[in-house]
């Protein structure tokens, strides 16, 4: 016979979602003061009209059950995969059936296309009990396509309408929930009645605020990247005769290389955000390396770990000025996506930029400048994840120690690894608190639908105490809003929250990185995520919520 899932996987399908309170019964909604958004105030007020200033609500228990007429739901995955998002879907769908067992729920398939293609598929009960618990996004599928143009939009009311739809929730990230924003403020002005509720999803973390504590999936993904950097470090403690330089997935932000520095202290871990603080060089950075593995060295220890956010590149001062303009000569460059071959490609880049900037593009090995000037993503993004910083700094830490060698500063043997992790852990069985956590975010969008909510976020908070006493509510998308860059124009977007150095994070890791440096060696080995088992060990959220919380 053969097996088609493993024990831990039926064992996962089992597994009940631990829920706040408030989430359990009936609910009644409280509403808070009006809202502003985080800055730009006239801007975003002026852009939207009808979504702007809406209250943040709060669901509250209640013996009171309310007869709600049936209604169906569609539902969206947007941008990269993160730990979680199948719960999302079984939580929204489990919470329309309590609302009235009419209730339907279509997913559409391959992301925000889905809706304007209008591919779709009605998710019964049979397929919802497949995923429970499980990691991925396949089932529906996800997608980068970014709903902007109102041509979308109406597309979109006529596919819903076909189909009854109510409502449309998109679990996505800032750019995504952006998009969810536009499309809630243009279904009101057309007055079409279709509500739009976003999720906030993303392994980064860079998607929270005042009001959202952390996005879904990072939890799931630190946990697993940290026990790879542990097993590594077990690993380069037990030859003794490589560095290893990790570089993780996050975007622009830092907090998954931070979360998982404080899970497994690593000899160095680089912070974008402090990089671009410091105003640092690129040789300042590899400076920093180059002391550690120095005093090692000296100490008799050729090996470690050091970790590198994906995103470091773009927040060296220099670096940033060239990727900007480079953001913007590309942006619709037909000229450019013409030309064949990469010298043709290279000479007109370097015939574009300002002088300092070309120097620096010429400075850079040459596979590294070939990589700035990959496509963008659909959102106008740099996609760092194809950026080989890891080598780069391989590259030129080598060369310095060479130098080092020279003089006699430097005794050491130098090999170094290059690793880069972020899809080995965008997939992973959601830990218990994503389980929990999704679960929760998919009861609150379906209540915030039956509730006649638009424009609004799933709200879930007081997230490091037990889950019965978390605080279910909605956020006002408009709120969370500022004007940025984007495409060489400026577009009103969710503020991306980056690591702060005045945070809890990021002053436990500047006070602690010395120790991790030195010779004395303080690694920790986290392991494999637990699902069962004591709560210490199974239900912990991340170090970063713990310490931004105490
Ligand atoms: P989201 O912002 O869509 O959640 O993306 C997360 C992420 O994993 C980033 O960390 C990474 O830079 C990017 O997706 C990679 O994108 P792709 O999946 O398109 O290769």
């Amino acid at each position: 016979m053969t097996m088609t899932k493993s024990p831990l996987q039926i064992a996962r399908a089992a597994y009940q979602p631990k829920m706040p309170v408030a989430l359990q019964g009936n609910v009644s909604l409280k509403e808070g003061a009006k809202t502003q958004s985080v800055a730009d105030q006239e801007e975003i007020l002026k852009l939207f009209p009808n979504t702007y200033g809406m209250p943040v609500i709060e669901f509250e228990p209640t013996s009171e059950a309310t007869t709600v007429a049936a209604f169906n739901v569609g539902v969206i995955l947007s941008g990269g995969q993160a730990p979680g998002g199948h719960n999302v879907i079984c939580g929204l769908f489990d919470a329309l059936k309590r609302i009235n067992p009419e209730n339907k729920l279509y997913g559409f398939l391959g992301g925000p296309s889905g809706l304007v293609d209008g591919k779709y598929a009605e998710l019964t009960a049979d397929v919802i009990d497949e995923y429970r618990n499980t990691g991925g996004f396949d089932i529906i599928g996800s997608g980068r396509t970014k709903l902007e143009e109102t041509e979308q939009f109406d597309k979109g009311i006529k596919v819903c309408q076909e189909l009854g739809i109510k409502a449309i929730v998109i679990i996505g990230g800032d750019d995504s929930n952006t998009n969810a924003c536009v499309l809630a403020e243009y279904y009101l002005q057309k007055n079409c009645g279709i509500q739009v509720i976003g999720c906030p999803k993303t392994i980064d973390g860079d998607l929270k605020n005042e009001m959202i504590e952390t996005s879904f999936g990072f939890d799931t993904a630190c946990k697993t990247f940290a026990e790879l950097i542990g097993n590594i470090q077990r690993d380069a403690n037990s030859a003794k005769k490589y560095w290893h330089f990790i570089r993780l997935m996050g975007r622009s932000a830092s907090h998954i290389a931070l979360e998982c520095a404080l899970q497994a202290q690593p000899n160095v871990c680089l912070i974008s955000e402090e990089v671009e603080a410091k105003s640092m060089t690129l040789n300042e950075v590899v400076e920093q390396i180059v002391e550690v593995i120095v005093a090692r060295a000296n100490a008799g220890l050729n090996f470690g770990t050091i970790l590198i956010p994906e995103g470091l590149i773009e927040f060296i001062p220099a670096m940033r000025v060239l990727i900007q303009e480079l953001n913007d000569m590309l942006a619709e460059n037909e000229e450019f996506a013409a030309l064949e071959g990469d010298d043709a490609k290279r000479e007109y880049v370097k015939s574009k930029l300002t002088a300092a900037s070309c120097d620096l593009y010429r400075s850079l090995p040459k596979g590294i400048a070939k990589q700035l000037t990959l496509d963008r993503d659909p959102h106008g993004n740099v996609m760092v994840s194809q950026i080989e910083t890891e080598k780069l700094l391989i590259e030129m830490v080598q060369k310095r120690l060479a130098q080092l060698k020279a003089t006699g500063t430097y005794k050491g043997k130098f090999a170094a690894l290059n690793h880069f992790f972020g899809y080995e852990g965008r997939c992973a069985m959601p830990s218990n608190f994503d389980a929990d956590y999704c679960y929760s975010l998919g009861n609150t969008a379906a209540h915030l639908i039956a509730a006649g909510k638009t424009g609004y976020m799933a709200l879930v908070k007081n997230l490091t105490k037990p889950a019965s006493e978390w605080v279910a509510g909605g956020v006002p998308v408009t709120m969370m809003m500022n004007m940025e860059r984007r495409h060489g124009k400026m577009k009103p977007v969710i503020q991306k929250a980056l690591v702060d150095l005045n945070g809890a994070p990021f002053k436990y890791l500047a006070a602690h990185r010395a120790d991790w440096a030195d010779p004395q060696l303080s690694y920790i080995y986290p392991g494999p995520i637990q699902y069962y088992g004591p709560s210490e060990v199974c239900d912990q959220p991340t170090r970063t919520l713990m310490l931004e919380q105490a």
